[in-house]
């Protein structure tokens, strides 16, 4: 019982340290049907007045789909549907603890489907067409996906 305790203890510690190494973080580029996408500014800490896609980190046992649900959930009042994956970004290490390279910002585009948009987190929300997004001042995590998105964009 004392060997399977140890192993246990052992087993745990090893995903706690996981955990901790591979915090992902999602975001959500959010269409309308006029071509525009959702951008949001960082109200507070050290990105605060950044624009950034709303989201945030992936919870332990947690589906990227499923945090990004509820971070929009959360940060924005809204139901949304998640569809197309339109990239990923390494993050600068400071969310994941400091461990550089172990984790990302994975991106991806979705639809408002239910609810009104309210700024629970950020000091503002403004839709924007594909030409509006290069001049922000965006986080730098963000920035090298705008490309994607204005692909979406003009999809439609
Ligand atoms: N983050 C990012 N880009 C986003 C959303 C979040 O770079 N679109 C980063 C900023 C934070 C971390 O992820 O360091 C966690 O985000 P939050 O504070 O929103 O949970």
């Amino acid at each position: 019982a004392r060997a399977m305790q140890a192993h246990l203890d052992a087993y745990a510690a090893a995903a706690a340290r996981r955990a901790q190494e591979v915090t992902q973080v999602v975001g959500a580029a959010l269409v309308d049907d006029r071509q525009r996408v959702l951008v949001a500014q960082r109200g507070s800490g050290p990105l605060a007045g950044l624009w950034e896609f709303p989201g945030g980190k992936v919870e332990p046992g947690e589906s990227e789909v499923s945090a990004l649900v509820r971070e929009c959930r959360e940060e924005l009042g809204v139901g949304i549907a998640p569809e197309a994956f339109l990239g990923e970004v390494p993050l600068d290490g400071v969310v994941a603890g400091g461990v550089p390279g172990a984790s990302t910002l994975r991106l991806y585009g979705g639809r408002i489907i239910a609810g009104e948009l309210v700024a629970h987190e950020h000091s503002e929300l403004r839709w924007l067409g594909p030409d509006e997004l290069e001049g922000l001042a965006w986080i730098p995590a963000d920035r090298p996906l705008l490309p994607a998105v204005r692909d979406l964009l003009a999809r439609g």
